[in-house]
């Protein structure tokens, strides 16, 4: 369906070994024998799960009989332990989730809880059945004939001859329909809202202005509800939103709309006629159902302390002749030795320290963990020293850490309020240390009894594949913006 670009370090079923001398043939044909036989993995994001379950990008396999170099198995056990929240599957193939995911390979997994107070089916507190939907909202392009069209020309061609640094669709689509629209009644519901775009970012309000309540974000509920007029959600993102509609007059249509630029933060601003749209809602003529009211605590998030020094990780963006060439992780290539080995029960503080001038939705596997603060930096001066101590990126050595302390201005800045939950993708932004603490233990683990080398997962997670944390921009995690993450007993 799309170019494969044998020249990204991907899954590579076939086996290519050697790229043919350029001028590289256009897209179709591009390589074919890259384009037959599709290997894929299944990811099941923000899930407490084994390694061997968990999708490694290496573990990937093809319909026949092809397999990565970390497959185990393709029957995966998820244990549903974690606290009850919207989850989501998609595919994570080496080189070539972009393509995968944009294919259709993505889907909803919402876990519950019959035990959680809000999640009982006697209780009336949140909507449920019919009045609860879950929304993915994903940019698409299409051909005249109805088919999907994706990039197929690099921006550095004679480098990479199909990547793009982003994808970005030229129509919204919401469940695999494009601009739906949604007859309600007058009363409230309870939206599941997914970024599952590719590389788009939303900030998300209505047409008519009207507030809503946010209750849960990635990893559960948040600690109380927050009421906003507009939502910014990076791809791979989750919001659990209720909205009410009692207060509108049968007929009455209004639309969710995006204001938010491509790249995120400082790009173009979406055309409002397109992708500065979402979906309408359409209002039946039928009694109104006002909500009821919502108590003040909906989750308790334990206060952690770290027990391990402070990771202070880079985004590092490298350019080529007409743009991004490579997008990476602390300097370092997916294949370069794993340095992110936390002790198993270990908490840590990780800085992220964005060199790039964009945000990057920085996502982890295996963890729930929660948004410290962010803090302004200079960025000049932090390339130009970690330059000098480090080399050029892509880094052959192992990087040398140098600290952020020196280069910080202004104070730290709280999370959104609505970032407060549990979180398992945070937006990293340009010029910004975005400073997060993960614990390597399940969400409910008692911080008493959770201690470095103390396993509380009901699983080894210290065996199998190990896991990765990565840009959830699928193009920079297909080309270099992703690391393993391996834990220690
Ligand atoms: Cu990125």
């Amino acid at each position: 369906m799309f170019a494969v670009d044998p020249t990204l370090h991907w899954a590579n079923p076939n086996n290519i070994s050697m790229i043919p001398p350029r001028p590289w043939p256009k897209f179709p044909p591009g390589f074919p024998d890259a384009q037959i036989l599709v290997p894929l993995v299944t990811h099941l994001h923000g899930g407490e799960t084994p390694s061997v379950s968990d999708g490694h990008p290496d573990a990937w396999f093809t319909a026949g009989i092809i397999r990565g170099e970390a497959f185990e198995t393709s029957l995966y056990t998820y244990p549903n332990m974690q606290q009850p929240t919207t989850l989501w599957y998609h595919d994570h193939a080496l080189g070539i989730t972009r393509l995968n995911v944009y294919a259709g390979l993505a889907g909803f997994y919402l876990l519950r809880d019959p035990n959680n107070p809000f999640e009982n089916p006697n209780s009336s507190i949140l909507p449920s059945g019919e009045f609860e939907i879950p929304l993915a909202i994903q940019d698409r392009t299409f051909k005249c004939d109805g088919s999907l069209f994706f990039d197929k020309v690099g921006i550095n061609p004679t480098i990479h001859p199909y990547w793009t640094p982003e994808f970005f669709g030229n129509t919204i689509m919401v469940n695999g329909k494009v601009w739906p629209n949604l007859n309600i009644e007058p009363r409230h519901y309870r939206f599941r809202i997914l970024n599952g775009s590719n590389a788009r970012f939303y900030n998300l309000k209505f047409s008519n202005g009207q507030s809503f309540i946010q209750i849960g974000t990635d990893g559960g509920f948040l600690p109380s509800p927050v009421t906003l007029t507009s939502l910014l959600i990076a791809p791979g993102e989750r919001a659990d939103v209720l909205v009410d509609f009692s207060s509108l007059s049968p007929g009455t249509s209004i639309i969710l709309e995006n204001d938010a630029n491509t790249p995120y933060p400082d790009g173009d601003p979406p055309d409002p006629e397109t992708v500065g749209q979402i979906m309408q809602f359409t209002v039946r003529d039928q009694e109104p159902v006002y909500p009821p009211e919502l108590p003040e605590t909906l989750n308790t998030i334990p206060k952690l302390t770290p027990t391990a020094p402070t990771r202070t990780l880079t985004l590092n963006e490298v350019m080529g002749p007409d743009g991004p060439v490579i997008v990476l992780l602390n300097g370092q290539k997916w294949d370069a030795p794993i340095s992110e080995t936390p002790k198993v029960g270990a908490t840590e503080d990780w800085e992220l320290v964005n060199l790039t001038g964009d945000t990057h939705p920085i996502h982890l596997h295996l963890v729930q963990f929660q948004v410290l603060n962010r803090q302004i930096f200079d960025v000049e001066r932090y390339i130009n020293d970690w330059t000098l101590v480090n080399g050029t990126p892509p880094l052959k050595n192992p990087t040398v850490t140098l600290p952020v302390t020196g280069y910080l201005q202004g104070q730290p800045v709280s999370p959104d309020p609505n970032e407060m939950g549990w979180k398992d993708t945070v937006r990293a932004n340009p010029g910004e240390v975005t400073r997060i603490r993960v614990r390597y233990a399940p969400q409910d683990a008692n911080p008493a009894i959770t201690l470095p080398g103390v396993n509380l997962y009901p699983f080894d997670p210290t065996r199998g594949p190990g896991y990765v944390w990565h840009c959830h921009i699928l193009d920079h995690e297909d080309n270099e913006m992703m690391r393993p993450l391996k834990l220690l007993p």
